[in-house]
């Protein structure tokens, strides 16, 4: 377990910055738009924020630049090393969810993405189990 993920009750908490994009929904293939998301585990959903630099100028509070882009229910969901025809960035993962929708998930720091994957291995196998 690393530093500055948490175990609270069944389930761990992480929160950083990440490289994503959606490639599907529901089976259908989507065309990726790749950006850095701040990106939070809480009670088995990871949540995608938009990237506040394309938040709409004006009246934004700064507090409230940080909005949600996408959950993901981690109960039933998959995640695995990307292979190579996925995507031609390094340290990418790709993830599934019950309800087939999927996402690559990539930062180029090897440590950050592999503690991102083993909280998020273990944070699966923590709902398979309840
Ligand atoms: O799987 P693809 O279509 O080769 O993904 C690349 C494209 O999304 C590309 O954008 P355009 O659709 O505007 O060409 C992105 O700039 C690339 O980053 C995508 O490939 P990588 O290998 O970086 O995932």
């Amino acid at each position: 377990q690393s530093s500055d993920s948490q175990q609270h009750g069944q389930t761990l908490e992480k929160a950083g910055i990440l490289n994503k994009t959606k490639i599907s929904e529901n089976g259908k293939r989507l065309r990726k738009n790749w950006a850095h998301s701040w990106t939070v585990l809480h009670g088995g959903i990871l949540t995608f924020h938009k990237d506040p630099k394309f938040a709409p100028a004006g009246n934004a509070h700064k507090t409230n630049q940080i909005v949600p882009e996408f959950t993901v229910e981690l109960r039933g969901a998959t995640v695995h090393w990307a292979t190579k025809d996925k995507s031609s960035k390094k340290n990418v993962l790709e993830l599934k969810t019950r309800h087939g929708s999927e996402y690559l998930v990539q930062y180029d720091t090897e440590s950050i993405i592999t503690d991102w994957h083993k909280v998020i291995v273990e944070t699966i196998r923590q709902l398979d189990v309840e």
